[in-house]
């Protein structure tokens, strides 16, 4: 496979070359794009190094089987005809496309035959709360099915990015050393010490982009009218998301069916011993690939509903991990062009 990576000097693109690595993905060859930022910068990958290209509007992805691109929504749109133009599958991870009716949105846990029908070329990769939420669910929706879910995230720095990852470093170190924090570029306010109770811009019903995300998205990889009402906050935890869900199912589920569920679902581990101060928590799951799911318990205020708790890692299962594992389902069917 001759292997594309753009926006390989972000937080993404850099667990991406550490992924393939790992996974012994078959890169014959690999090339990396990016920005005039990144450009010319050299990544190891397996003992050889590879220099950073301009991405620009060119010929330089024929040839190319996978183009993993993680270089914001708007390069992708701006870029995605140039990506495909010679067959390239475009798994993106960017917003630009997940919403498109052409363009499937995969959880390979979940809805991975959607990744063979894909008309333009693109196959879009979900937002990362999203992700680790659907894959804990599908497997409550073989039970019984979901109708209503509320969530709230406690989300990382991470989330943001390499630099905002520094950014918050920077802001504990500031207030160890000054008292006050003076570096606030990624976030809008300070998150050291803090919780921020919105991610991504408004939307004009009083919810933010990412919350809709949750809503949308969710309901296309699950093939589902459910609704989700969600309350994504930022945390100063620097790598791994958390999760608190409660989901109404329409038959009354137990707690010990939804454990038994859990327990044999790929990509899912259950951590749930409360009674012994166990838990899944954000410092344990960063830079683990399954989502941990704990504290599973019934809803005090509703017969139909239970509420768990799960933490990811956002950069794997949330956005890389995800996106190789959907190009690794491509490549199990055979269908990479
Ligand atoms: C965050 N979930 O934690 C966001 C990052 O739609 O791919 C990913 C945004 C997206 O800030």
């Amino acid at each position: 496979m001759r292997v594309a990576i753009v926006g390989a000097s972000g937080a993404v693109g850099q667990e991406l070359l550490r992924i393939l690595a790992e996974r012994d993905f078959p890169v014959d060859d690999l090339v990396l794009f990016g920005s005039t930022r990144s450009a010319g910068r050299l990544y190891n990958f397996k003992g050889k190094d590879y220099e950073v290209k301009l991405l620009q509007h060119n010929d330089d992805f024929k040839g190319v089987d996978i183009a993993f691109t993680s270089a914001g929504a708007g390069t992708s749109k701006e870029f995605a005809e140039t990506i495909t133009k010679y067959g390239a599958v475009m798994i993106d991870n960017s917003s630009a496309f997940r919403m498109d009716d052409d363009v499937p949105l995969v959880v390979p846990e979940v809805n991975a035959p959607d990744a063979l029908k894909r008309p333009r070329g693109i196959i879009a990769n979900p937002n990362c709360t999203t992700i680790m939420m659907v894959v804990v669910l599908e497997p409550i929706e073989k039970l019984s099915h979901i109708k209503k879910i509320h969530i709230a995230s406690y989300q990382s720095a991470s989330g943001a990015g390499a630099a905002a990852m520094k950014e918050l470093e920077q802001q504990y170190k500031e207030m160890v050393e000054q008292g006050h924090v003076t570096t606030i570029n990624k976030f809008p306010h300070q998150l050291a010490y803090n919780v921020i109770p919105q991610i991504d811009k408004m939307t004009p019903n009083d919810y933010t982009k990412e919350e809709m995300k949750m809503y949308n998205e969710t309901r296309k990889i699950m093939h589902s009218d459910v609704r989700t009402s969600a309350t994504c906050v930022r945390v100063s935890s620097l790598r791994s998301h958390s999760e608190s869900v409660w989901f109404e199912t329409e038959k009354p589920l137990s707690v010990e069916e939804i454990r038994e569920a859990l327990k044999d679902a790929p990509g899912v581990t259950v951590v749930d011993d409360p009674q012994n101060y166990v838990y899944p928590m954000p410092l344990e799951s960063a830079g683990k690939d399954d989502v941990y799911v704990g504290r599973i318990r019934k809803d005090l205020a509703d017969d139909n509903s239970n509420t768990l708790w799960l933490t990811g890692d956002q950069i794997r299962k949330g956005a890389a991990l995800n996106a190789v594992q959907i190009a690794e389902y491509l490549i199990k069917e055979d269908n990479v062009k």
